[in-house]
């Protein structure tokens, strides 16, 4: 490590003074280790030494960060026979529009390699994208920890940060051997000290990139995600009707008219007045003519043994009918368990309410983040959340491309009514607020043309949709 120091130093890869950063504030050292590649014999001793701090690691894929630690990590692919993948700076607007290149399927783990980091966000840059085609990215290494607040910063964002040098450990080390008097060495412990870097947790929401649905559909795992997916990109169409009528009759009827501009129509089987046992077989072949799936708004909340009779059992019989149905986290992570007993073998989904359209909501903050961490645990199962502003979220993994979101309270403008429903508009709801799915009910089941309406709902939704991919 001390030769290491030393011979960065004699390169002038790293330099005292007082050097004047882009953010306008004066540096006593300078970090270049663009320069390292005019020193193979360097540039193979640093590839050597961080291999030593992330031998005993387990992964796959190895991902320099552009540009500077691209060579690195190739020195790294080649000594140790480790496959790369790249990422681009800028994403081609033509032609495959990769952003990440190279052959790697999702699900693999993949390690980032970075020369140098003050804040980690460029790091972060580099893992988002990762992430979206569905990469495990849960460690990074560097050269150079500046120590000035990367670290922290990092772990925040659920990357473990590994390093080579730290800034400190380089000063002490030139000190040590001459090349540098103690007073520079305090300066650079001040400027340290004073010159913390904050990246907010969202960063990851700001950098995240959408990929298509029909991307989406190769990385979800449960088999009703996949269908959803798939649905929506051949149908084109993003709208879910939420059809709150009291009998079942008028949500046939209902299902018959609306179906061909839907993905989903989610039901309240406990608000039927003539509901009879033929009813799920009624409207499983609507479903089928027009393509859509059939969520049933359950909002099962109680304990694993108990679900699992609500879900099968009684009456509604749910399991037998509805390909998706949901369930609060309040009773923690047993209440998917006992649902997924039952359901999982039917093929069935998921989805968990990690937010809520009604003023006052409880489910917010760390309950919102407790149900990407549960849905995370499960994605066999889960497909998704209710949710009403993800793009906002902070929890590590809330960007997962392999999970839907389905966004409930929305109209063509917004208010409210007078029991604490809150409208968005389709168009924050999907390219704001980075929900993928709209749920109306009242907004159509109120109209009298119901089908018209739909339609406008669901070019909303659609353009919404290709707004946030950049069409
Ligand atoms: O937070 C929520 C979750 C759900 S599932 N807020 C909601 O409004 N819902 C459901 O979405 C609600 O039960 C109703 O079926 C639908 C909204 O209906 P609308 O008439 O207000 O559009």
């Amino acid at each position: 490590m001390e030769e290491l120091i030393l011979e960065l130093y004699k390169v002038e890869a790293v330099k005292f003074g007082e050097f004047k950063l882009k953010s306008g504030i004066t540096s006593p050292i300078y970090i270049d280790l663009r320069l390292i590649v005019s020193y193979p014999h360097l540039l193979k001793l640093v590839a050597d030494t961080i291999w030593q701090k992330i031998s005993s690691l387990k992964f796959e894929l190895l991902c320099g960060v552009p540009y500077t630690a691209l060579p690195i990590a190739t020195c790294m692919s080649l000594n140790h026979s480790i496959p790369m993948v790249m990422r681009r700076k800028e994403v081609k607007d033509y032609g495959t529009k990769k952003s990440i290149e190279g052959m790697f399927t999702p699900g693999q783990s993949c390690l980032v390699v970075e020369d140098l980091v003050t804040s980690g966000a460029s790091v972060l840059e580099t893992v988002e994208p990762l992430k979206t085609v569905g990469l495990d990215v849960t460690d990074a290494v560097v050269v150079i920890d500046r120590e000035q607040g990367g670290r922290d910063n990092l772990a925040q964002n659920g990357i473990t940060l590994h390093s080579a040098l730290k800034l400190t450990e380089m000063v002490s080390v030139l000190v040590k051997n001459g090349k540098l008097s103690l007073e520079v060495a305090e300066s650079v412990s001040k400027f340290l000290g004073e010159n913390q870097t904050m990246v907010p947790s969202s960063v990851p929401n700001v950098v995240r990139k959408r990929i298509s649905y029909g991307e989406r559909a190769l990385l979800a795992q449960n088999p009703t995600g996949k269908r959803l997916f798939e649905l929506m990109e051949r149908k084109k169409t993003n709208l879910s009707l939420a059809a709150d009528v009291s009998t079942a009759q008028e949500l046939l009827s209902i299902a018959e008219s609306v179906g061909p501009e839907i993905c989903v129509l989610k039901t309240h089987v406990d608000i039927l007045s003539d509901f009879t046992p033929d009813f799920g077989a009624q409207l499983r072949v609507i479903a089928d003519k027009h393509d859509f799936l059939i969520f049933e708004d359950r909002k099962f909340a109680d304990i694993g043994n108990t679900v699992t009779m609500q879900y099968e059992g009684g009456i509604f019989k749910i399991l037998e009918w509805a390909d998706i149905v949901n369930a609060h986290i309040i009773p923690g992570p047993a209440i998917v368990d006992g649902l997924k007993l039952k359901g999982l073998p039917h093929g069935r989904g998921l989805l968990l309410l990690a937010e809520m359209s009604s003023a006052g909501t409880l489910a917010k903050g760390e309950y919102t983040n407790a149900a990407v961490k549960i849905a995370s645990d499960h994605k066999d199962f889960v497909i998704g959340f209710i949710s009403i502003n993800p793009a906002s979220w902070s929890a590590v993994g809330s960007g997962d491309p392999s999970l839907i979101h389905m966004t409930p309270g929305v109209q063509l403008s917004t208010g409210g009514d007078l029991l604490g429903q809150q409208y968005n508009t389709p168009d924050s709801v999907v390219s704001e607020r980075g929900s993928d799915i709209i749920i109306v009910g009242r907004g159509i089941v109120k109209a009298k043309d119901k089908a018209g309406v739909a339609k406008q709902y669901r070019s909303a939704g659609w353009n919404a949709y290709q707004k946030s991919l950049g069409i």
